[in-house]
């Protein structure tokens, strides 16, 4: 009997070194990344990360490069969890982005050779975490471009001057620009000339546009709109930017149908 609980009580301080051992190698988390391209997860993905988390991932490209990333997954508490992008180093200067929530991210490209992300979690409540590859760009590359829900993209070539175009599937309009080109904006900020353009569904109407020009139609345009439509339009602009409305053609039933122009300023934090 003796030799039996000595025998269990041995099993029992193995049991607890191997899970002490496991859940210390499951929390430790962030690393320094090289090399023209990789992947980086949240520890424990997609199985949930840990509660009070804080790492930092910095990956380091050569000289005259960016760092694109491209996210795969994202889920995070909302509002309590976070992975904050750095331009650089972390450093509160250098916030591009702070990412919370279920939405999956637009890609982010750095200004310079370095990027940085860090993830804090709080005390309680976990989500799958995130899942982003990144890419070393030399300083003449756009990058791939984001391709939109129910879109194609024409064109694999991203290097300064070089041009594509999007479309969309049958059922789906294209709002925004279809043709993107590669441009110099200034020795070190090589980007498309437009933000990806949006497949909107035939039968849906409205939604939020940004980028310096588009066009907006009314559903079915230039054949008749529906009956009992409620369509609503939002166009973003940068801080200090003005909006103006050319209209190419206009005809509403009068006076029952009718568009209605509003404008707001908004202060975008993030
Ligand atoms: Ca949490």
């Amino acid at each position: 009997c003796t030799e039996f609980s000595i025998f269990t009580m041995w099993i029992n301080l193995v049991c607890v070194c191997v899970c002490v051992c496991v859940c210390v190698g499951n929390s430790s988390c962030g690393d320094t990344l090289e090399g023209s391209s990789g992947e980086v997860a949240s520890p424990g993905f997609p199985q949930g990360y840990p509660n009070k988390a804080n790492c930092t991932w910095t990956i380091i490209g050569g000289d005259r490069t960016r760092v694109q990333l491209a996210f795969l997954s994202f889920a995070l508490e909302e509002g309590f969890d976070f992975l904050v992008v750095y331009d650089g180093l972390p450093s509160t200067d250098v916030i591009v982005h702070r990412l919370t929530g279920f939405q999956l991210p637009a890609s982010i490209t750095s200004t310079g050779p370095m990027l940085s992300l860090q993830l804090t979690s709080d005390f309680a409540v976990s989500a799958q975490g995130f899942h982003l590859e990144y890419t070393v760009l030399q300083v003449y590359s756009c990058g791939s471009p984001d391709v939109p829900a129910h879109g194609l993209l024409h064109g694999s070539r991203f290097h300064l001057g070089d041009k594509i175009r999007f479309s969309c599937e049958k059922g789906y309009i294209l709002e925004g620009q279809p043709i993107l080109s590669c441009m110099a904006f200034s020795a070190t900020d090589v980007t498309w000339d437009f933000p990806v353009p949006l497949c909107r569904a035939e039968a849906a109407c409205g939604g939020t546009l940004r980028g310096p020009s588009g066009n907006i139609m009314s559903p079915n345009y230039p054949s008749p709109y529906d009956n009992s439509l409620d369509c609503t339009w939002i166009v973003l602009a940068e801080q200090g930017d003005s909006i103006s409305l050319v209209f190419d053609d206009f005809q509403l039933e009068e006076p029952y149908d009718m568009l209605e122009i509003e404008g707001a300023i908004w202060l975008l934090l993030f």
